[in-house]
This record gives C-alpha cells, structure tokens and sequence, in this order.
C-alpha cells in the first residue's frame, strides 16, 4: 500500500513566507500531478504556538540562525513562522487537498520542536501519523514537500525507523539550506539511512 507523505506545504516556507525556502513553491504542481499514484495521501502542518522556543523573537538578544539549548537538545532558533490559526501556516491553496485524508499538526508544544511529522524531536510525543499509517496498512511511504533539510529529512528517517519502507521525492522537495549544500548532505544522511531516493518521473513511470 502506498502513501504520500505532504510535509508542511504551507505559504510561510514559500517565498513571501516568514521562512521562506527557495522555490518551496514549485513542489505544488509536482505534487498534485503525483497524488493520483498512491492509495492514501497525507499531510503535516508545523503548527506553533506564538510563544514557541524554536523562534528567535522568544529568546532575548537572540537572532534566527543561531543555535540554543532546549531542553537538553540543540534547538537552531528560527524568525516566527506557521503560528497557528495564521494565514503563513495555512497550507498553499493551489495545493490541490482533495485527496488528503488527513493532517497531522505538530510543533504545538511550546518547550520543543517537532520537525517529524511521527514525534517530537525528543520523540516523547507522538503525533498518531506512525499509528495511523500502520492501521492503514502502509508498507512504503513516500516523502516529500518543505524542507529537505529539516521536516521532510527527520520525517523519512523516522518512517524508515519505523518500519516503512521509505522514499524520498527528491523533485518534490526543497530544502531550506541555512549553509549551503545543507540539502544535498540531507539526501544523502536518507540515503545512508536506506532512504530510497526517488522522483516524480520515476513514480508516473513505475506505475502507469
Ligand atoms: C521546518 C524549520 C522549522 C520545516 C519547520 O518544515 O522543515 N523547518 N520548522
Ligand atoms: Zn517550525
């Protein structure tokens, strides 16, 4: 059984976005011309609270690049992005969300982020998506979407964890790219991983 994985396609990691991610929005056409190919399509939405740790703003003197402690963990701090309810976590409306058949909302505890759509990045909480997908009977999933080098990489490698036999659509994703090449050594930690890497002409290929 196939699923697709949309990792946060929300405007604030387009660009005009508070954390825009170059080209974030050129994986939506590619996106919606694949979702026809699974059996079960869903989506992560980051989901922050406006006090949230991860954002710079909340920390005095502190800036968006830099990298804290939180809880124990390095946490890189970012400017304010995908506060809840706000139009920048809104998912993009030209992603087409008609076969989505749900959203796993993640990031909603203020002391921890989560860049996984499975758990927490203290993986203490999970977010029901490793359930879910085992009650439906997912045995590959496919990952893809915003960014590369954060919630799309720790999603896959979660995935593969977990027992999924895991992909990534490489066209189907960008990635933030703090230091340059950041998403290149991603795709390349999957891979390590035994994260196959995929992309969209491969599946349109492999099942038509
Ligand atoms: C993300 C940084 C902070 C992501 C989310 O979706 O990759 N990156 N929050
Ligand atoms: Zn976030």
């Amino acid at each position: 059984m196939r699923t697709l994985i949309l990792v946060d396609v929300q405007n604030d990691f387009c660009p005009g976005g508070a954390l825009a991610v170059s080209e974030g929005n050129a994986v939506v056409p590619i996106i919606n011309d694949i979702q026809k190919y699974f059996d079960l399509v869903v989506a992560t939405q980051d989901w922050h609270p406006r006090d949230h740790l991860s954002f710079a703003a909340n920390h005095a003197g502190k800036t968006p690049g830099e990298v804290i402690e939180l809880n124990g963990c390095p946490q890189v701090l970012w400017p304010a992005h995908c506060v809840q309810e706000s139009e920048g976590a809104r998912l993009r409306t030209d992603l087409d969300t008609s076969r989505i058949a749900r959203i796993f909302q993640k990031g909603q505890h203020r002391e921890v982020d989560s860049y996984s759509g499975f758990f927490d990045n203290d993986h203490a909480t999970a977010t029901g998506l490793g359930d879910y997908l085992h009650e439906q009977g997912a045995t590959a999933v496919y990952v893809c979407g915003l960014a590369t080098d954060y919630c799309v990489k720790f999603s896959a490698l979660d995935a593969k964890s977990l027992g999924f036999e895991t992909y990534l659509i490489q066209d189907a994703s960008r990635g933030v790219n703090l230091q340059s090449g950041d998403d290149a050594a991603a795709i390349e930690e999957m891979r390590v991983a035994g994260v196959t890497i995929v992309s969209s002409a491969d599946i349109k290929a492999d099942i038509q």
